[in-house]
C-alpha cells in the first residue's frame, strides 16, 4: 500500500446483530479490494477476521478485528465487531475509533435488538450511520417492506444508495446513476431523493443548485457526505461484486 493523504483515510466499524454477515462482508470487501487472494468462509474457519481458535470453533466473532484495504485511492480501516450480546462491550469500544458506523442487517430477520442499540449508540456519539441490508440472496425476503420499516423506525432520511437488481444477484448505484433498472422502487426516484437530501444539508451546494441546477454527485464534499448521516445499502456478502465505497 502506497502513501495516502490523511483526507483519503476512512475508519468504519461493521456492527449489527449476530449472524447478520459482518465477518463474511469484511472478507468479501478485502477480497474485492485485492487485499487477499481468495475469500475465506466462516464455516471453514478461514476468514481473516475470525482468526482465534474459539471463534473458528464456534463460528462467530468474539473480538473486534481491524482490517485495512485501499479502494479508489481511499484507504479504509474497517473494524469487524461481534454481534452476540456477551461481546457487545468490544463492539461499543470500536465506536470510539471510527467516523462511520456501518449497521449490517440480515434481510431475513430485519430490525433486531442489536440493530436498534447500535443505531442509538452511534447517534449519541454523533457518528455517521450507514445501514447495509445483507443476505439479499435469501429466499422469501420482503426488501421493500424492510426499507419502509427502517424509514419508519429511523427516519425518512434513510434513503437507498444502492438498490438490488437482477433478482437480488447484483445492486445498482442510485447515487451516481440518474436512471436504471432495480428490483423494486425506482433508481431515478432514489437518485433525485438522494440529491435533494445532499443539497439540503450543505448550504454551499444548495446555492449552486438553486442558481444553476447543475449540481452533480461528483461535487459532493466530505462535509456533505458526513452530514448525510444515514443511508441504506442493499447487498449480499456471499455474492462476488464490486466493493462498496465507504
Ligand atoms: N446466503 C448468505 N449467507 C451469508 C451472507 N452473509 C453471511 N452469510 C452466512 O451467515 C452466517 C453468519 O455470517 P457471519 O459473517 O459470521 O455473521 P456475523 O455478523 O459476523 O456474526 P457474529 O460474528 O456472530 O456477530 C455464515 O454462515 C455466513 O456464511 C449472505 O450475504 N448471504
Ligand atoms: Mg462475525
Amino acid at each position: 500500500m502506497g502513501g495516502i493523504a490523511t483526507d483519503s483515510i476512512r475508519a468504519a466499524a461493521l456492527v449489527g446483530h449476530a449472524g447478520s454477515g459482518k465477518t463474511l462482508l469484511t472478507e468479501t470487501l478485502l477480497h474485492r479490494a485485492g487485499a487477499i487472494a481468495a475469500a475465506g468462509s466462516v464455516e471453514r474457519g478461514s476468514t481473516v477476521s475470525d482468526f482465534d481458535a474459539l471463534e473458528k470453533q464456534h463460528q462467530h466473532s468474539m473480538y473486534t478485528t481491524p482490517v485495512c484495504f485501499d479502494h479508489s485511492a481511499v484507504r479504509i480501516h474497517l473494524i469487524d465487531t461481534p454481534g452476540y450480546p456477551d461481546f457487545l462491550g468490544h463492539s461499543i469500544s470500536a465506536l470510539q475509533a471510527v467516523d462511520t458506523v456501518v449497521v449490517v442487517i440480515n434481510a431475513q430477520t430485519g430490525i433486531e435488538l442489536t440493530t436498534e442499540r447500535m443505531m442509538e449508540w452511534a447517534k449519541r456519539r454523533d457518528l455517521c450511520r450507514m445501514i447495509v441490508i445483507n443476505k439479499i440472496d435469501a429466499p422469501d425476503i420482503d426488501l421493500p417492506g424492510l426499507v419502509a420499516r427502517l424509514q419508519e423506525r429511523f427516519g425518512k432520511e434513510c434513503l437507498p444508495v444502492n438498490l438490488p437488481a437482477a433478482s437480488g444477484s447484483k445492486v445498482v448505484d442510485c447515487f451516481f446513476n440518474p436512471s436504471g433498472a432495480a428490483d423494486f422502487s425506482s433508481v431515478a426516484d432514489a437518485h433525485s431523493a438522494l440529491i435533494d437530501q445532499v443539497v439540503e444539508v450543505d448550504e454551499d451546494l444548495m446555492a449552486v443548485y438553486l442558481e444553476k441546477a447543475k449540481w452533480r454527485p461528483k461535487n459532493c464534499t466530505r462535509h456533505s457526505r458526513r452530514r448525510c448521516a444515514k443511508a441504506i445499502w442493499c447487498r449480499s456478502a456471499s455474492l462476488p461484486r464490486r466493493a462498496a465505497p465507504v
